[in-house]
């Protein structure tokens, strides 16, 4: 089954919004296997963001990454990767669709509140970076056939 690295980033945590983040994806139905409360390390920052270095923002999205306590989860189904993405809503807030996450509770790009891995190359490295194999949860759920034909 898929699976997909979320982090509820430092503006999430201190606007006090982790629950109504993690709600967003419980309730469209993707299940959670993994989930930790830290503070990134800049080296972790730097493997997480190492598409970005070198661009401009760059210097600025480690500072802000690392500047307090994150959420850090690995949510799990068909097509979560995707799932995960749409629900989250463009990178630039300020232009994000009302309904997703950014769209309803964030204003820009540079505070939008929430990380979502890309593809299935970036959710198995991102995935990796910050859980190991002990401590993603295997478990099975009453609802998904509720969920899933
Ligand atoms: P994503 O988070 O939607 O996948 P990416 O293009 O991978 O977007 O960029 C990673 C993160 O870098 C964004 O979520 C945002 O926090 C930050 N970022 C991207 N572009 C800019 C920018 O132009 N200014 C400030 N921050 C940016
Ligand atoms: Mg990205």
């Amino acid at each position: 089954m898929e699976q997909t690295l979320v982090l509820i980033k430092p503006d999430g945590v201190q606007r006090g919004l982790i629950g109504q983040i993690i709600t967003r994806f419980e309730r469209r139905g993707l299940k959670l296997c993994g989930m930790k409360f830290m503070q990134m390390s800049r080296d972790l920052a730097s493997a997480h963001y190492e598409a970005h270095v070198g661009k401009d923002f760059y210097p600025g999205l480690v500072g802000y990454i690392t500047s307090g306590p994150i959420v850090a989860m690995v949510w799990e189904g068909k097509d979560a990767i995707q799932i995960v993405r749409t629900t989250m809503g463009a990178t630039n807030a300020g232009a994000a669709a009302p309904g997703t996450i950014r769209g309803d509770l964030a204003v820009e790009i540079g505070r939008n509140l929430v990380h979502g891995s890309d593809g299935p190359e970036s959710a198995a490295r991102e995935v990796s970076l910050f859980f190991s194999a002990d401590e993603l949860i295997t478990w099975s759920r009453e609802t998904d056939r509720w969920i899933r034909e």
